[in-house]
């Protein structure tokens, strides 16, 4: 086959709405941009257990514990599930750690806040998380099989992480004075970091277009935003808590709210790698990569001795 005609094939694709899969020929900015989104949402998972692993030992109760732990442990494997789907279109794991490291690859905005207070990890579970799974349950209809395969899974544990965050909400709410402000004040704090989570306005986001087009994106930043807006108005009004903008107002005739606009300064300076925490948590995953090193080296080692002795044998 020409390129035309492997071009023309996976136009067909397209427009059939049929999954790309990693042995189909594909444009290169196509493969370029999954490796892009999908090591960056990689990235985001393991980036983002740092923020909970700080409360794992100080949850209040065993069974806060145990939930947390599950919870992080999630996180790893949704990890593990896309650099596997990355690593499909021929990018190694070696090279998304080094990127990530060397500040090449982002991970998301959101991780780079800390978390001061046990009503942070409800905050994280029900905005972040809900913010997490408004923008990814598209995602497992993306075009790319791998990703779109990969997303299945986890949705559906985001679902249940993002459920045990607002029942931490709602007890906290629900409790004393204290522990109510306590919920109260991290709403303040999470909630425009969570509205960045979907990114720049639509109008500032060199991205979208294309991706649309090629079904990476099934609905835009803007799009998903409005509708995390609108879901998340009603669970704070059942939490008895107050969304920290003045001009959130129902609006009749679109049907949705009207919201404030966050401050994408703020935003921009935290991809810039000036966030609070950025840092930290770039420092903490190069220490561990470090740390691991005699992890890989043994478990190349023991394969390599495994594929030795089968060929002996097989001799
Ligand atoms: N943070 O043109 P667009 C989770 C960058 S997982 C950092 O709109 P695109 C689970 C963007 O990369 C959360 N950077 O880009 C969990 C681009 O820069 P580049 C992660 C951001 O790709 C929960 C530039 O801005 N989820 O939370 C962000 O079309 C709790 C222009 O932007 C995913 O990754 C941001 N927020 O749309 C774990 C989902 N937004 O690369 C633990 C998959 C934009 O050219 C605890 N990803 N940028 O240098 C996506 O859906 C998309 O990539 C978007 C961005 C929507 C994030």
């Amino acid at each position: 086959m020409t390129v035309h005609s492997f071009q023309e094939h996976f136009d067909e694709k397209m427009d059939k709405d049929q999954a790309i899969e990693a042995k189909d020929w594909m444009p290169d900015d196509y493969r370029k941009t999954l490796i892009r989104q999908i090591a960056q949402h990689a990235h985001s998972e393991i980036v983002g257990m740092l923020p909970e692993g700080n409360w794992i030992t100080r949850a209040p109760n065993l069974r806060r514990k145990a939930i947390l732990l599950a919870k992080v442990q999630d996180e790893a494997g949704h990890g593990l599930y896309l650099y596997s789907a990355a690593e499909s279109l021929g990018i190694s794991r070696d090279d998304m750690m080094e990127q990530l490291h060397s500040g090449k690859q982002k991970y998301s905005s959101i991780f780079n806040y800390p978390t001061i207070s046990w009503a942070d990890m409800g905050a994280v579970g029900w905005l972040v998380d809900g913010a997490a799974i408004m923008n990814q349950v598209p995602l497992c209809r993306t075009s790319y099989g791998p990703y779109a395969r990969a997303m299945v899974r986890i949705c559906k544990e985001e679902s249940f992480h993002q459920r045990q965050g607002y029942e931490i909400m709602l007890t906290l709410a629900n409790g004393t004075e204290m522990q109510k402000k306590m919920a109260q004040d991290s709403l303040n704090r999470w909630w425009w970091p969570s509205l960045m989570m979907f990114g720049p306005p639509d109008a500032d986001s060199p991205h979208t277009e294309q991706s649309m087009r090629w079904r990476i994106k099934r609905f835009t930043n803007d799009e998903l935003r409005q509708r995390f807006v609108d879901v998340t108005v009603e669970q704070a009004r059942i939490l008895g808590l107050t969304i920290p903008d003045k001009d959130l107002k129902w609006n009749e005739a679109t049907g949705h709210y009207d919201f404030g606009t966050p401050d994408w300064n703020e935003f921009y300076n935290i991809l810039k790698g000036n966030g609070p925490c950025n840092k930290e948590r770039l420092d903490v995953r190069r220490k561990a990569w470090e740390e691991g090193q005699w992890v890989r080296e043994a478990a190349l080692a023991y394969s390599d001795k495994r594929r030795q002795r089968k060929e002996k044998k097989a001799a």
